[in-house]
């Protein structure tokens, strides 16, 4: 070990922080820890275990800093994020790259330039601070699918909020002693009442290379905790290495007949319904956003990255979403952030059921009804993207194989996006390449409020990864392709959508539909349920639905619904598969050829189907 490295860690370390990065035996670690210790000057260093007092010391941090404030309940907190740092940071997060390194149209930064200007940033921007160090593991511990990881922060909140959504990986790193591990250095920065004040200097940048992630003035989670997206990135370019894929996507156990369980993964654009699918009643959660999965002697197995939700809090109402408001509502470990809280230290949200407010303190500061913005603007009491963090173990509806270090086999893969006029509620691919090309590759959401920029316009995203895919994109789509073919039986490939609107513009299903389609999803997959075979898919048949509906949701379902919603929309599919070849062919360099028959195909079945029935075909003409 470099024993000018240990000897600056002693300067900055008491003895008990000293000899717990020692006992690490890792020199790797040592020196990563000792050069940002000497460039970022930290007051002191606390170095985390995984016991639970350590965790206790961290969120007494964030109080005492003011980065969190207690709540009424015992163990809830508030964090506000800057009023301009509400949501990922997309044009300020880039990939560190050589010159000359062509990964598509990807967010780049010359390394050497984003190097020199990212560590201009950092210098001496702990002044006066403490760095946490925390040792996480994503994924299970002791898994072939886990990757150990280490973040240095000077935000306690930050700190606290990785507490809860990963294993805790000191541990692990004694018994790996890994020399590769993903490291994630950040600094929010000077505050100005508890919020990065320097946000122009706003800056995430990722070497993929050596798997470092470099982030600052910024608290934003998203910006910030460096194993949601910014690891997400790293694991793409290293799964890609390594024949197994990384992926933005839900875990879920489907409770079919006979007591048996059918696990499934979902990819969903942000807020898109990907919590509130992973959390539907009756069902189980394994994971609401992250995945790794491989392909374990044939068959195809997961694990959740975390163990807790970073979730969108809007719309969480005791009606839709019970599971969460129950947690929102009970003693536990959760941290509310931009959301409203009242005198009496009781935090609100959009579209929670609720009265709003008269006044509180939110994102914005002090609020008050009818609050503008410098523009005239009126100030939501909560922010569209405020948030709760919470772990998944408090869960009533926790799925038991969570922590299962070898993973859980899946049957299924389900794509949705937000979709006024296209796609009907859920339908089922032919094939593996069926649907990782027309549901996954041909993915396209409305834009949200999860990313700084404009709402509501309509986006390609494929495998709901855009943001996050750190190779060329046809090569991951390709790895897509191969993950399959090295299977027997690979899953079944799904495509729901809950955002399918009438002509009134109304929303033509309810929320709690989708445990519908999740239903429909575990006969398909076990053989249960006869479809009707459609240009574009198989899709369920009447009398499938009324009796899921009649069973599960006591709803009677009637064929008027049925056949509006799942009428084939041919002119909008036609037109969906031209943009989607049209992007692929003008945007897309190394597109493989096999993704422009299966579309062409698709275009030639519904033409097909246009000529003797029309442009809306109705299932039962099928
Ligand atoms: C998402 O936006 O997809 C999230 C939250 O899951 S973030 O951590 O901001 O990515
Ligand atoms: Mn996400």
């Amino acid at each position: 070990m470099g024993k000018k490295a240990l000897e600056l860690l002693k300067t900055k370390c008491d003895e008990k922080n000293y000899q717990r990065l020692i006992a690490l035996n890792n020199q790797k670690l040592i020196d990563f820890v000792a050069k940002y210790v000497e460039h970022c000057k930290p007051k002191s260093v606390f170095v985390c275990t995984d016991a639970e007092e350590d965790a206790e010391y961290i969120r007494n941090k964030s109080i005492e800093n003011g980065e969190e404030k207690r709540l009424t309940i015992t163990g809830h907190t508030i964090h506000y994020d800057g009023y301009n740092d509400q949501a990922r940071d997309k044009e300020n997060t880039r990939y560190l790259l050589p010159s000359g390194t062509d990964i598509g149209p990807l967010n780049a930064v010359e390394k050497e330039k984003g190097l020199k200007k990212i560590h201009e940033i950092l210098k001496n921007i702990m002044e006066g601070k403490e760095m946490f160090v925390c040792f996480f593991c994503l994924g299970p511990v002791n898994s072939p699918f886990s990757i150990p990881a280490c973040q240095l922060t000077d935000s306690a909140y930050v700190a606290h909020s990785e507490l809860i959504l990963y294993r805790r990986g000191y541990e692990e790193f004694k018994r790996q002693c890994p020399e590769n591990f993903f490291k994630v250095v950040h600094s929010a920065g000077a505050l100005e009442n508890a919020v990065s004040k320097n946000v122009d200097e706003r800056r995430v940048y990722i070497d993929l290379e050596n798997y470092i992630v470099y982030s600052t003035n910024t608290q934003y989670a998203g910006n910030t905790v460096g194993f949601k997206k910014l690891s997400l990135r790293m694991a793409i370019y290293k799964a890609a290495q390594e024949d197994w894929l990384a992926e933005h996507m839900l875990i879920m156990g489907i409770h079919g007949p006979g007591g048996r369980t059918t696990y499934l993964t979902g990819a969903f654009p942000s807020m898109c319904g990907k919590t509130s699918t992973a959390m539907v009643k009756g069902e189980t959660i394994v994971g609401d956003d992250l995945a790794y999965l491989r392909n374990i002697n044939g068959k195809a197995y997961t694990v959740n990255v975390e163990c807790g939700i970073f979730g969108i809090i809007q719309d969480v109402n005791p009606q839709d979403d019970p599971l969460i408001w129950e947690v929102l509502n009970k003693p536990g470990d959760v941290i509310f952030s931009n959301v409203l809280v009242t005198d009496e230290n009781i935090p609100y949200w959009l579209g929670d059921g609720r009265e709003v407010p008269e006044k509180g303190v939110s994102f914005s500061g002090e609020w008050v009804k009818g609050k503008k913005d410098s523009k005239g603007n009126p100030i939501p009491h909560a922010h569209k993207n405020a948030r709760y963090t919470v772990g998944l173990y408090g869960l009533k509806n926790c799925d038991k194989e969570l922590d299962n270090p070898q993973g859980i086999e899946i049957k299924g893969v389900i794509y949705g996006g937000r979709d006024s006029d296209t796609s009907c509620p859920v339908q089922e691919a032919f094939d593996w390449d069926h649907g990782v090309i027309t549901m996954g590759a041909a993915l396209e959401s409305e834009t949200t409020a999860a990313t700084l920029g404009k709402e509501g316009v309509r986006v390609f995203n494929p495998m709901s990864n855009i943001d996050f895919v750190s190779i060329p994109l046809g090569r991951y789509i390709s790895k897509h392709l191969e993950f399959g073919k090295g299977m027997d039986n690979p899953p079944s490939i799904f495509s729901v959508n809950y955002f399918l609107k009438d002509k009134q513009g109304k929303y033509m299903n309810a929320m709690q539909d989708k445990r519908i389609w999740l239903k429909w999803m575990d006969l398909r997959v076990n053989g249960d349920a006869e479809a009707i075979k459609t240009p574009v898919g198989y899709i369920p048949k009447y009398e499938d639905l009324k009796r899921l509906f009649k069973e599960v949701l006591d709803k009677d379902y009637s064929e008027e619904e049925y056949i509006e919603q799942f009428t084939l929309r041919i002119p909008e599919n036609i037109k969906r598969v031209e943009r989607i070849i049209d992007t692929y062919r003008t945007k897309v360099s190394d597109t493989p050829a096999i993704l422009f028959d299966i579309l062409e195909e698709q275009k030639q079945r519904l033409e097909e189907v246009r000529k003797s029935k029309g442009d809306y075909v109705s299932p039962a003409s099928l």
